[in-house]
C-alpha cells in the first residue's frame, strides 16, 4: 500500500520552543561543566545538535550507537551496541540524550552499561516519551513531550531508515507494511 503524506504531529516551532526550555532547565541544574552529553545514535543526532546549543553549561559531546528496532516498528528486544564511547566517563556528570523512550528496553540496557563506568551522575534527557508502551521502568529526568502510542518519524526518527531529515515530527497515516 502506498503511504499517504506524513501528518505533522509536532511542528518545528513547537520542537524548538520546548528544546529552549529544556536547555534552560538543564543549564540551571548543572551550573558547572563539563557536562558530558552522550547522544544515542542514530535517532538522537538532531535533538543533540539543538539541545547542546540551548545549554549554557560547558559540554563535551560524545556518541554511542545502539540499535534494537532493525527495520520494523517494534523493538526486536535485542539491543546491540553499534558504536561504543571513545572516552572514559568516570567521575563526570553524564546526560544521556535520546530521541524517544518507548518500551524502555534500550535505555534500561544502556543505563546498566553506563553505571558500571562509574560516572559522578547519570541522567536521561529525551525529546519524546511514550509511557503507555513501557515494558521496563526507566527514570527520565528531562522529557520534551509525552506522546500517545503512535509511530512517529522525522527530526531524527526513522521508519526503516527513512524520514530522519524531516524538520517536523510526523505520523505516517498509512504506514507501509
Ligand atoms: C530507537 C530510538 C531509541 C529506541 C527507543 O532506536 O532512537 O533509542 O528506539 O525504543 P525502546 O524504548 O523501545 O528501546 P532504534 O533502535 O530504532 O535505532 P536508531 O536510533 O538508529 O533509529
Ligand atoms: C522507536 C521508534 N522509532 C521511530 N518512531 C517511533 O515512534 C519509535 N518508537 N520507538
Amino acid at each position: 500500500m502506498t503511504p499517504t503524506a506524513p501528518r505533522i504531529f509536532l511542528s518545528e516551532q513547537q520542537i524548538q520552543q520546548r528544546i529552549r526550555e529544556m536547555g534552560e532547565q538543564i543549564s540551571q541544574d548543572y551550573p558547572q561543566g563539563p557536562l558530558y552529553l552522550v547522544a544515542i545514535l542514530k535517532g538522537a543526532f538532531m535533538f543533540l545538535a539543538d539541545l547542546a546549543r540551548a545549554i549554557k553549561t560547558p559540554t563535551r559531546i560524545e556518541f554511542m550507537g545502539i540499535s534494537s528496532y532493525g527495520r520494523g516498528k517494534t523493538s526486536s528486544g535485542q539491543v546491540r551496541v553499534t558504536k561504543d564511547l571513545d572516552v572514559s566517563i568516570e567521575n563526570h556528570n553524564v546526560l544521556i540524550v535520546e530521541d524517544i523512550v518507548d518500551s524502555g528496553v534500550t535505555l534500561s540496557y544502556l543505563l546498566n552499561v553506563m553505571e558500571q563506568r562509574k560516572p559522578k551522575s547519570l541522567r536521561i534527557a529525551t525529546l519524546l516519551d511514550k509511557p503507555e508502551r513501557r515494558l521496563r521502568p526507566v527514570k527520565v529526568s528531562y522529557v520534551g513531550f509525552q506522546i500517545p502510542d503512535e509511530f512517529v518519524i522525522g527530526y531524527g526518527l526513522d521508519y526503516a531508515e527513512d524520514y530522519r531529515n524531516l524538520r517536523d515530527i510526523c505520523v505516517l497515516e498509512q504506514p507501509p507494511n
